[in-house]
């Protein structure tokens, strides 16, 4: 099966607070933001900066709970995802499976700006945490 990914849709960055994260980035990089979303199933707030060919999200905890928590705990702020736009998701996630790439979404689900995605285990990914996204019809 040929499979490619398609771009780099979005790099994810886990900040502990996302007014004053959206607040350096306009400052540093004269980036302005797209979209916020409270993401009450990852237990995230993000923000999505608009770039040129790309997007960044910065990624808050909400609640002191959930994986953004965790990472920024053991880990303090930083890049914490890269997502690929793929074209079929449900095809990307038979590629990587038959792979032995470990899925932690074994379906795709849906994503904040009209997407599905899901994640891909970083410890099969050179230790990158990879998020899938397909663009629903709707987006396009
Ligand atoms: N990038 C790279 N490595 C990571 C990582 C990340 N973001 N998060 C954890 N790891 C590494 C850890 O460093 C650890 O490595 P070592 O064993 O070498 O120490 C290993 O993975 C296990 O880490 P852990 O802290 O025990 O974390 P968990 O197993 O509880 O969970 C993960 C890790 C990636 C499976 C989990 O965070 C997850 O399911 N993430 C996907 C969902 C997600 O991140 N949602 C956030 C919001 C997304 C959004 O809204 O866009």
């Amino acid at each position: 099966m040929l499979f490619s990914v398609q771009e780099i849709d979005h790099v994810g960055i886990a900040v502990p607070s996302i007014p004053e994260a959206v607040e350096h980035y306009r400052r540093l990089h004269g980036l302005q933001v797209e979209l916020r979303e409270t993401v009450v199933s990852q237990a995230t707030e993000v923000a999505f900066l608009d770039i040129p060919g790309s997007t960044i999200e910065l990624l808050a905890p909400i609640n002191g709970s959930g994986a953004v928590q965790k990472f920024l705990v053991s880990r303090g702020p930083g890049i914490h995802h890269i997502c690929y736009a793929v074209a079929d998701i449900d095809l990307a996630l038979k590629h990587y499976a038959a792979l032995g790439v470990r899925l932690i979404d074994h379906q795709a689900r849906p994503g904040a700006r009209n997407t599905r995605i899901a994640f891909l285990h970083p410890k099969d990914c050179s230790g990158v945490l990879t998020e899938l996204c397909e663009y629903t019809k709707q987006a396009m």
